[in-house]
């Protein structure tokens, strides 16, 4: 497993160039902190980006939740992730057949592929999800392949979720076949140990973002189940995704800090430091 080492170790010999990216953006802001921006105005998800954007690694959006999606979402957005050197993380959650899932990705309403550097996807269809979205991140006339990774989601914090067993090997499968567009997995665990199928690469080195991530909260009423950044680092996490602790919380940039700082310290921990 790679996760002793250093993100600017991994920064390096990552096969996949956004994953050096994204650890080289990490070990620059000394920050492992995705945040979880789940607002519905344009306004109030650029006011967060921008106050919370120097001490986060990735932004990670809903973007169906905005009741004013447009131009200035995506401008905004993109602006904001240049200056302050952060990725963004669209969680749309593919799920249906190749066609289908081209189409949301590519175009549409949204125009996901133009501004969001991070997607994910459910391997509930099958293989044919990461074979399509690869496809259209790497077509050769897309303009910012190399900018462009998914994660599989192999495992959910909702209780009782069924992504577990087999759903979750076959996450890691479908990880190994597809190494220059899978980044990693949303999981709750380093999944280096499940079984699998497919022989690892001598390379490889998936990038594990963990949700359910709250310092001062167990759940909430519709089943979440939260742990703490120290808990998931523990367990293998390389990014910690944190919504409500941080958006909710009495002070944003505060909280912001807060997660950054316990984040990191964890991470340090992990590698010896
Ligand atoms: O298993 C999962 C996967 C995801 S991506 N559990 C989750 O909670 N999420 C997302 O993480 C969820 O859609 C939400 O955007 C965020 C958690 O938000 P919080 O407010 O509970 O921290």
């Amino acid at each position: 497993s790679k996760s002793q080492l250093t993100y600017s170790a991994r920064a390096t010999t990552h096969p996949n160039l956004l994953a050096r990216k994204l650890f080289q953006v990490a070990e620059a802001k000394k920050s492992n902190v995705t945040v979880s921006a789940d607002v519905t105005t344009t306004k109030e998800l650029l006011d967060l980006a921008d106050r919370l954007g120097p001490y986060i690694a990735v932004l990670k959006t809903h973007i169906d939740i905005l009741s004013d999606f447009g131009e200035a979402t995506t401008e905004g957005l993109k602006a904001l992730a240049e200056k302050h050197n952060f990725l963004i993380f669209e969680d749309r959650k593919f799920v249906d057949i190749g066609n289908t899932v081209q189409k949301q990705y590519h175009g549409g309403t949204l125009r996901i592929s133009e501004w969001s550097h991070i997607i994910n996807c459910s391997i509930l269809p099958g293989e044919g999800i990461v074979e399509a979205l690869a496809q259209t991140a790497q077509a050769p006339d897309f303009p910012h392949g190399s900018e462009r990774g998914l994660l599989i989601l192999a495992e959910m914090t909702s209780k009782g979720s069924l992504a577990t067993g087999a759903y979750t090997s076959a996450s890691v499968d479908y990880a190994r076949k597809y190494p220059s567009f899978v980044l990693g997995f949303v999981s709750t665990r380093s999944l280096n140990e499940v079984e699998s199928s497919v022989k690892a690469a001598s390379d490889e080195d998936f990038v594990v973002f963990t949700t359910g991530v709250n310092l001062s909260s167990k759940g909430d009423k519709l089943g979440q189940q939260y742990q703490t950044p120290q808990s998931a680092i523990g367990r293998g996490a390389d990014f910690i995704i944190a919504g409500r602790g941080i958006y909710a919380a009495p002070d944003p940039v505060e909280a912001a800090k807060q997660y950054q700082q316990q984040g990191w310290e964890a991470y340090l921990a992990r590698i010896g430091g």
